[in-house]
């Protein structure tokens, strides 16, 4: 046995010092440069990559293997680890209620965790904040995962600050009842009361009997009612008393 029949296997170089993954579709352009080789008793070598530099790949893989043979195919090897973005699901939207005229509020949340493969999870950093002042109605709150390597996932979730409902505020017992006979009836005269509503709903106020109706009877008392638009009511009852300072006419 002489010394040139022995081979000597190659020696693979490091791994390249960044692979980027760059997303295409739905999936992934790896962009990383081939190791380096060389063959200590001059043998031609070749390097190929599993998967390849420039290929594109459904997932990204964990590791890239990439193996350096030499004309006598005896190999050398080295497994590049490839660093896969974090993932990060945001909670399902919310709604919270504000207190009565209080809106902007002050709204509180857990964010979301990221989860990577190559670090310990940790929180998502979202805007606005937890603890953020929100204004009436959805709010969209965004969540960002950045990883050690600057690979990034986000999500999105919606807050919805809903004002706490006042109810309204029904004016006084009009002072302007009148009755009119009609034909046996008598035809009933009054300003139906204003109403007003604190968180400025619209509403509506009605009265029974209603205002300009006509009646076999003068009712005892007259209701008025105020609706704001959340369905709250407020009332008034106007005694008989106030009709009495106000005798039928006869014309
Ligand atoms: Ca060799
Ligand atoms: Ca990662
Ligand atoms: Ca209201």
């Amino acid at each position: 046995m002489s010394l040139q029949d022995g081979n000597s296997p190659p020696q693979i170089g490091p791994c390249p010092t960044e692979i980027n993954t760059v997303p295409s579709g739905n999936q992934f352009l790896l962009q990383f440069t081939t190791p380096s080789c060389t063959d200590p008793n001059g043998d031609q070598v070749t390097v190929t990559c599993n998967p390849a530099a420039n290929s594109v790949v459904a997932n990204i893989p964990g590791v890239i293997t990439c193996t350096c043979t030499d004309s006598s195919q005896a190999t050398d090897s080295v497994a590049c680890p490839v660093n896969q973005p974090p993932t990060v699901q945001c909670p399902p939207a919310f709604s919270v209620t504000a207190p009565p005229l209080s809106t902007p509020t002050t709204v509180q949340f857990t964010p979301p965790q990221c989860v990577d493969n190559q670090q310990a999870n940790f929180l998502a950093t979202c805007t606005p904040s937890s603890g953020s002042s929100l204004n009436a109605g959805p709010n969209t709150v965004e969540c960002t995962c950045q990883d050690s390597g600057g690979l990034t996932d986000s999500c999105t979730f919606i807050v919805t600050v809903q004002n706490g409902n006042s109810p309204p505020q029904i004016g006084p017992c009009p002072t302007d009842f009148s009755t009119v006979p009609t034909n046996n009836q008598f035809f009933l005269q009054f300003t139906t009361p204003s109403c007003t509503d604190p968180n400025g709903e619209t509403v509506t106020v009605t009265c029974n009997p209603a205002a300009n109706s006509i009646v076999a009877n003068i009712p005892g008392v007259i209701t008025c009612t105020c609706t704001d638009s959340s369905q709250t009511t407020d009332s008034v009852v106007c005694p008989e008393t106030i009709m009495e300072k106000n005798p039928p006419k006869n014309n």
